[in-house]
């Protein structure tokens, strides 16, 4: 598999050709060798982990992680996800009216993963699966919007056995990566 690079700024060059794998323009994008593409971070995590141990094979299990997809969509991707981007970025000025509900909704989200995890070690089944590692992707970042997250015990212990499985090195890109990205309110 090839990784690439792509700018998020409407000026970019590569805009045009990342529009055909993604009419949004949002990253990521997967293509596929065939020239199929898919969009939508929790829709390649499905693609990628069918038939193997991190989507379960059995009808709840399934719908569980499906739970736990829309729930990163709607609590983790737009309120954290946001609040950091903008924090790192200079963009919090900018969007100061909507910060202090996204705030409230980061603590209400991170509640409820904190008591989802209280008596399992992982979201969904046993072991490690794309809910874990869809939610674990920005969540492990909170600390960048001012959050406490060891606060939050059963979450920063989920937190430490997802960063165990998934290995030290994971990277995280900065958003210098595309100098489009830094602005200044
Ligand atoms: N719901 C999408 C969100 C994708 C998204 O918002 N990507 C951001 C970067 S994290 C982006 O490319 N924004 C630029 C744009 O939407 O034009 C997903 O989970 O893949």
């Amino acid at each position: 598999m090839t990784w690439g690079t792509v700018g998020q700024n409407q000026q970019s060059p590569w805009t045009s050709a990342f529009l055909k794998l993604n009419p949004s323009g949002a990253v990521p994008a997967l293509e596929l060798e065939d020239g199929r593409a898919l969009s939508e971070s929790n829709a390649i995590l499905q693609f990628l982990s069918e038939g193997t141990a991190f989507l379960p094979s059995e009808r709840f299990g399934r719908a569980k992680v499906a739970q736990w997809l829309s729930f990163e969509q709607y609590y983790i991707e737009p309120v954290i996800g946001s609040l950091r981007f903008w924090t790192l970025t200079g963009r919090l000025k900018r969007n100061a009216a909507m910060v202090p509900d996204k705030q409230e909704t980061a603590t209400k989200a991170l509640r409820a993963l904190d008591r989802s995890l209280t008596d399992a070690a992982f979201l969904v089944g046993d072991g490690l699966s794309i809910a874990d590692i869809s939610i674990y992707a920005y969540t492990h970042l909170a600390g960048d919007i001012g959050i406490d997250l060891p606060a939050y015990r059963a979450l920063a212990a989920w937190l430490s056995r997802v960063a165990a499985e998934i290995g030290p090195n994971t990277p995280v890109h900065p958003y210098t990566i595309d100098p489009h990205a830094i602005v200044r309110d």
